[in-house]
Parts: C-alpha cells; structure tokens; sequence
C-alpha cells in the first residue's frame, strides 16, 4: 500500500519517530525546503494532516496555502506553541500526548527538587575541581525533611503524579488552579500568593499560554520567601523570569530548580552565573528513549486514526 503524504512542520525531539515517520509517511519537511510555501502549494491537494512540536506554530501563509488540512498533531502534552486557537478557527483539530509522558516528568520534577534542595550538581563540581581535597568538607545543604510543604500549582495529571511522589518524602500538598477540586483532600488555594506564603516549596506545572502568563511574578516569590525552594517543569511563560533572577539574587527565596525558560534554548547569564543556589536543565523532563518514544508512538497514531477514519485519540480540547 502506499505510504499516506503529510507535511511534517518541524522536527520532532526524537530521533526513533524521526524515523518512524519516514517509514510510514512520505513526509513532506517544511523546515528543510528552500521556499515553505511553494512547497506547501504544491502539495496541498494531497495533504490532510501534520505533524509538528507544541513548540513551533505552522505559520498562517502556509496554512493559508493548506486548504484540506484538517488535523495537527503535535508531540508533546503542552500545546502552548502551536497557535491551536488559529487552527481551531479553521475547524483543524488539533491532538498531543497527554499521559504517556506523566510519570516520567513526576519523577524529573522530584530529581530537580532533590538536586536543587541537596545541591547535587555543587557537589558534582566540587568533587571534579578537586576542592574537596583542597578545602574539606562542602558546606551544608537544605533539607527536604521536618514536615515541608510543597505547593503545587497546576495540580493536574504530571501535578498529581509529583503529588504522589512528594508524599512518600513526607512533604504536605498543597495546591492551587483554577478551581478547587472536590475529590482532592489537599489544601486548596485560591491564589498563587497564599499558596506560595504556606509552601516551603513552590512546585509549578501548568500549561503555557497567555492564560498563565507570569502566574509566579514578584510577589508570589516574595511570599514564597528566603528559605523558599522555586521548582519550574511546566512553562518558562509561567514565571515572569526578570523577577526570579532578582529574587534569586536578592537571595529573597534560597534556589530554584529549573527545567524551562522563557526565551529557549537561550538562558539568561543572570540564571546561568549563579552556580550556588540555581539547578538549571535543558527541558529534560520527558526526555527518555521510553517516553520520547512513546510520545512519538501516540502523535502517530492519532494521525492513522484519523487517515483510517476513525476518531482521533487524544484531541486537545480548545
Ligand atoms: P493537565 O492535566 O491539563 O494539568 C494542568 C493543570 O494546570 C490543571 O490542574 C489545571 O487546573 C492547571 N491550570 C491550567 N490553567 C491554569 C491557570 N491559568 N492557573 C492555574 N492553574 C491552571 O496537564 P499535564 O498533563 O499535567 O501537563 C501540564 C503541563 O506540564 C503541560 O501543559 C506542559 O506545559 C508541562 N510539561 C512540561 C514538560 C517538560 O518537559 N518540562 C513535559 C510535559 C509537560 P485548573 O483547570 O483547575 O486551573
Ligand atoms: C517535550 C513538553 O519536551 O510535552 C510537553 O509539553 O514540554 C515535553 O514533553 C516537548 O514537547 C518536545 O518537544
């Protein structure tokens, strides 16, 4: 049987369904052609799904270009990039990969609260630079124990998961979002500032967007306070990142763990020169052969629901 077209808008953060894509599409790769839209133009009869990040929108003169597209599948679980309002006005679904990914980030949430809270990745440097043989012992770290509170905003399917996690730690939860859960039994707050005044730790994973847009500003990390411990998996959008530097280096909260900025993959030299009290990665937190892999297995598969027929899998709700 031959193999369906669909126009592949970027590359996918995975070199397993890179190929994968190859071998059950001809897929047309916009980033790669010389002129995107003489090429859009010239496929458009035959193309009626894509592929793309939730990081990189397809530009409106392409879609413009696309008249029979009618699903975007994206890979990943955040959609915040993909301009879904744009393509939900022009009645194109839109899906991603929710789930898949939800254990895997849980655990990279707790792995940068744990490396940021015991200063792992210090105590990596310290050992290598050799200035354990030269000054002793490395200073004390924080601790998680003694009955801390881990705020979490955006208590959703990767906040219940590191919810879960954090309560074998012993830490209390609690949350806030939009709305209060009633099957919940943790601590809701109504606002970021509350939640943050009674958390020890403020864990953030919500999605991007301008719905979220500098939800953690100045005075959430003022409340959260100088012992504070800052963690970001979900949006670098999330954190209005001019006031964390400033609180980091006012030492008005104590260190930040964080997985996402707002201008990727660039980071701002006041993040990187601060070595003692900031763990930086780069967007890591779903980045295993596993899950890559699954995440790439749940985009494609949406789309061969669709090609077949059938209903897609995991569409995103506009
Ligand atoms: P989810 O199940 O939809 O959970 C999202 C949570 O955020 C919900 O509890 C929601 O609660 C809350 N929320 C949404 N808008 C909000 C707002 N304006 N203010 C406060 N809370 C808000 O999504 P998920 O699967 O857990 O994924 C969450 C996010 O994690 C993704 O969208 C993505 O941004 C991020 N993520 C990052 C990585 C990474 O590599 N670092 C990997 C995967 C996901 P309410 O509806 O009650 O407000
Ligand atoms: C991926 C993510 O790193 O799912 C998400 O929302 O941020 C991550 O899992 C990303 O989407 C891959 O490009």
């Amino acid at each position: 049987m031959a193999k369906p077209p669909v126009l592949q808008n970027g590359p996918v953060s995975y070199a397993g369904t890179m190929k994968k894509i190859d071998e059950l599409f001809v897929a047309h790769k916009l980033w790669l052609a010389p002129d995107k839209l003489a090429l859009a133009r010239r496929i458009a009869p035959e193309i009626t799904c894509a592929f793309t990040s939730g990081h990189d929108p397809i530009p409106n003169e392409i879609l413009d270009a696309l008249p029979n597209l009618k699903l975007v599948a994206c890979f990943g679980v955040g959609v915040d990039g993909a301009n879904v309002p744009e393509l939900a006005r022009r009645g194109i679904v839109v899906t991603n990969t929710p789930d898949v990914l939800t254990e895997e980030v849980a655990d990279f949430g707790m792995a940068l609260l744990l490396a940021t809270v015991r200063q792992v990745v210090k105590g990596d440097r310290y050992v290598r630079s050799g200035d354990w043989v030269k000054r002793g012992n490395m200073e004390m770290t924080w601790s998680l124990t003694g009955g801390k509170t881990m705020g979490i905003i955006g208590l959703g399917r990767i906040g219940k998961a590191i919810a879960k996690r954090a309560e074998a730690f012993n830490l209390k939860i609690a949350y806030h979002g939009r709305t209060r859960q009633p099957d919940v039994s943790y601590r809701y707050y109504a606002d970021p500032v509350s939640l943050a005044k009674d958390s020890d730790i403020l864990m953030v994973v919500t999605p991007g967007g301008p719905g979220t847009k500098h939800l953690v500003n100045a005075a959430v990390l003022e409340a959260l306070g100088p012992s504070g411990i800052f963690i970001n998996v979900a949006r670098g959008s999330v954190v209005d990142q001019a006031a964390l530097v400033a609180a980091l280096k006012a030492r008005k909260i104590a260190a930040a763990g964080l997985d996402v900025f707002e201008t990727e993959p660039c980071v701002p030299a006041g993040l990187a020169d601060m070595l003692d009290n900031v763990v930086l990665q780069p967007h890591q937190a779903s980045a295993t052969h596993e899950t890559r892999g699954a995440m790439g297995d749940l985009m494609i598969a949406n789309v061969q629901a669709f090609l077949e027929g059938k209903p897609v899998l995991t569409p995103v709700k506009v």
